[in-house]
């Protein structure tokens, strides 16, 4: 087939990776903006190469006619947790959703595969609007904890380099780390409620400052600069003490003072 043919195939997947990274993205932030724990880390997604497509399928003997129907990972959207548990609740999450449609799922968590590969994976139908109209495609999303992508990229790469055939001793090391991997996510969720509060106790103060530092910065605008000065130096001081508590009642009193003169500055444009 011609490249120019690929790229026009390929140009539907592309787009679905591009939406679904943006949306699965836009979670983390909507998570992190109301206070709560983000389930997702980090997001990123890929179009398989050509030449992956094409070994891919002289490995599964499929036509070049029967890719697009029989090769499910053209576009691939993995997603990232912190923690095993976070797992399942990302694929409840996919499973709710109205703008992909699940066709299948494997769960390679708590069924490992021999290599020592963990994942959990959902293959959905997902609908993209080209100029030729409406295109629904394969996507395959791959959710997993940062600990196993760990493992699962230096294996790929391993592959890549061995062309598949990694030798004993190697293959022997790394199923070792696979174990390895096994009891440092245990670990971890053994810790997970005390990094979570630390995480989102660190996100408020972080959004706290960000509202009161863009309060400040407006209050420039509306009232006189000695004025303002005293409300920056009383941040400071409250910010030196590094106490929430006051953090907070302080930038309840900058929102009132705020609002009063925004109304007044709307009063004198009347
Ligand atoms: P790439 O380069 O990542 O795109 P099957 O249906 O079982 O015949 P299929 O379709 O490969 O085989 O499904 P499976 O097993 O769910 O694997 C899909 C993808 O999961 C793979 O795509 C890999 O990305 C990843 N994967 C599966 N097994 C392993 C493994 O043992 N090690 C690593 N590192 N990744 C794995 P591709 O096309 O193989 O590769």
């Amino acid at each position: 087939m011609e490249i120019q043919l690929w790229r026009e195939i390929l140009s539907p997947y592309d787009l679905a990776v591009k939406e679904l990274v943006v949306k699965f993205e836009h979670l983390i932030l909507e998570y992190r903006n109301q206070g709560l724990y983000s389930p997702i880390e980090q997001v990123t997604g890929r179009v398989k190469t050509i030449a992956s497509i094409l070994d891919k399928a002289q490995k599964k003997n499929v036509m070049v006619h029967e890719i697009e129907e029989k090769i499910t990972d053209i576009a691939g959207v993995r997603i990232i947790c912190q923690f095993v548990e976070d797992i399942q609740k990302v694929v409840e999450i996919i499973r709710q959703r109205t703008d992909m449609e699940i066709v299948s799922e494997r769960d390679y968590i708590n069924h490992m595969k021999d290599s020592g590969y963990r994942s959990y994976h959902i293959i959905v139908w997902y609908e993209v609007q080209t100029t030729k109209g409406s295109r629904k495609i394969h996507v395959e999303i791959q959710i997993r904890t940062l600990a196993m992508n760990f493992w699962s990229t230096i294996e790929h790469s391993l592959q890549y380099k061995y062309k598949m055939n990694i030798p004993d001793h190697v293959r022997d090391k790394l199923t070792n780390v696979a174990n390895a991997i096994i009891s440092l996510d245990n670990e971890m969720s053994s810790v997970r409620s005390e990094i979570m509060d630390a995480q989102i106790s660190s996100q408020i103060h972080t959004s706290l400052v960000a509202d009161i530092l863009n309060n400040i910065q407006n209050l420039y605008r509306v009232t006189n600069k000695r004025e303002v000065q005293k409300i920056q130096d009383e941040f400071y001081r409250i910010y030196e003490l590094d106490d929430i508590d006051q953090l907070r009642r302080f930038g309840r009193e900058l929102d009132v003072i705020a609002e009063g003169y925004r109304a007044q500055s709307i009063a004198d444009e009347e």
